[in-house]
């Protein structure tokens, strides 16, 4: 009988265990439980239930100084354990076992019947650039700053002067929740009025991410109500939530904008050696098989690092046609400014969203101008320039580099 399973990849440290004991031990302990045991009729009954050790590679180099072995184990899970949805499947390979000794989740692999339930993200990397016709160069996204304690006027203006830099995405904080000052509906409407009238002048199409927020079950509604005040675009808390709020939203036909999944709380599954979800895994797979359009990240560059071969494990997560749901943009962020583009480009190449806080509103020349830099950073690669020489005649550029630098590597 062929059964369809789902494997996990897991990273053990252990200085003494015997691995492959410790493989069996997973499998069975996560399935059916207890397996020597039972008699044969049970076993019969119980096969298609149990798990399998599918590899286990051991790393125990000659010398190897204590905490330095550790072995990658495979275990296959039968799908006939778990119902369609992500928690269910986290649960099964990682639910008790996170907090069993030093065992990090590397990687999953969902068979193609259990990733058949996940339509993944709406509009994807292709899907954005269709909603903005642009097809030749990466985009370039501003994030609002200073929000909180700012009434709605003075929210609109913030966005108008970003959105006359030519930006082509602006996203909320993600620390902007729902508020007398600025309530969603009439966030929303200010500033795609701003929208509108910026397009007036620069003829760009801009997509607004409205912070999505709420009580899990207020969450639907609340993006209805979002994208009915005009919102063509939704920043949501994924981690904070949970991959299945995600997978909720961008399965409703009704909430028909791209969603771009915000990192909050990331660090609290990645950045350890010996525990929680790797990023690929975290903030590349699953944020596309639940249905991110954009996965923002620490950039290897920035203020909130992530080491670079991680950061393109996430972009190749998010971009690998491997996976049966659409490409999402890559979203490298945090403490990102112009004379970083050229490092940005180099490393994740065309289909990359470059996004600024700090870099956009700290430049000299406000906020505006700070759009504008970018905007010229982006030509001067395109155009094989280097920044330097571009900004000869490229005023705002010109004044970033003397503000940031450029980096070269
Ligand atoms: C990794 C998320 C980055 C983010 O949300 C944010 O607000 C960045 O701001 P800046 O660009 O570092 O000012």
């Amino acid at each position: 009988m062929n059964y369809s399973y789902s494997n996990a990849t897991y990273r053990l440290y252990d200085d003494k265990a015997d691995f492959h004991k410790k493989a069996q031990g997973i499998a069975v302990g996560l399935t059916v439980g207890s397996w020597t045991e039972l008699p044969e009729a049970a076993k019969e009954q119980m096969q298609k239930h149990l798990g399998q050790v599918v590899s286990v590679q051991a790393h125990e180099p000659e010398g190897a100084q204590p905490g330095d072995r550790y072995a990658d184990i495979t275990i296959a899970y039968p799908d006939v354990n778990f119902s369609r949805d992500i928690p269910a499947f986290l649960v099964t390979a990682f639910g008790k076992l996170s907090m069993d000794g030093k065992i990090k989740l590397i990687d999953i692999e969902p068979s193609a019947d259990f990733l058949s339930a996940f339509p993944g993200p709406k509009f994807g990397v292709q899907g954005v650039r269709d909603l903005l016709g642009v097809h030749d160069r990466p985009l370039v996204m501003s994030i609002f700053k200073s929000v909180i304690g700012h009434e709605l006027a003075n929210l609109r203006e913030q966005f108008l002067q970003q959105a006359l830099g030519g930006v082509d995405l602006i996203k909320d904080d993600e620390i902007l929740f729902e508020n007398p000052l600025t309530p969603l509906e009439q966030r929303v409407e200010a500033c795609m009025s701003a929208a509108r009238e910026a397009e007036q002048i620069t003829g760009q199409k801009l997509l607004y991410f409205t912070n999505l927020t709420g009580s899990t079950f207020q969450l639907k509604a609340n993006a209805k109500r979002a994208i009915a005040a005009g919102a063509n675009g939704l920043l949501f808390n994924v981690l904070a939530y949970g991959f299945d709020a995600l997978a909720e939203l961008a399965a409703d036909p009704e909430i028909n904008v791209p969603i771009a999944a915000h990192p909050a709380m990331a660090g609290a599954f990645y950045p350890s050696q010996h525990h929680g979800i790797s990023a690929p895994l975290l903030l590349g797979k699953l944020m596309r098989i639940a249905g991110a359009d954009l996965s923002l990240f620490p950039s290897p560059y920035g203020s909130v690092v992530m080491p670079k071969a991680e950061n393109l494990a996430v972009m190749e997560a998010l971009l690998t046609p491997s996976l049966p749901q659409k490409a999402a943009f890559p979203v490298p962020s945090a403490g990102i400014h112009p004379g970083l583009v050229p490092l940005i480009m180099g490393d994740f190449g065309p289909e990359v969203v470059v996004n600024a806080g700090g870099g956009v509103h700290g430049h000299p020349g406000g906020s505006a101008a700070g759009g504008q830099a970018f905007r010229q950073a982006v030509d001067a690669v395109l155009s094989g320039s280097t920044l330097e020489q571009f900004a000869v005649n490229h005023e705002q550029l010109r004044i970033a580099i003397e503000r940031w630098g450029v980096r070269t590597s």
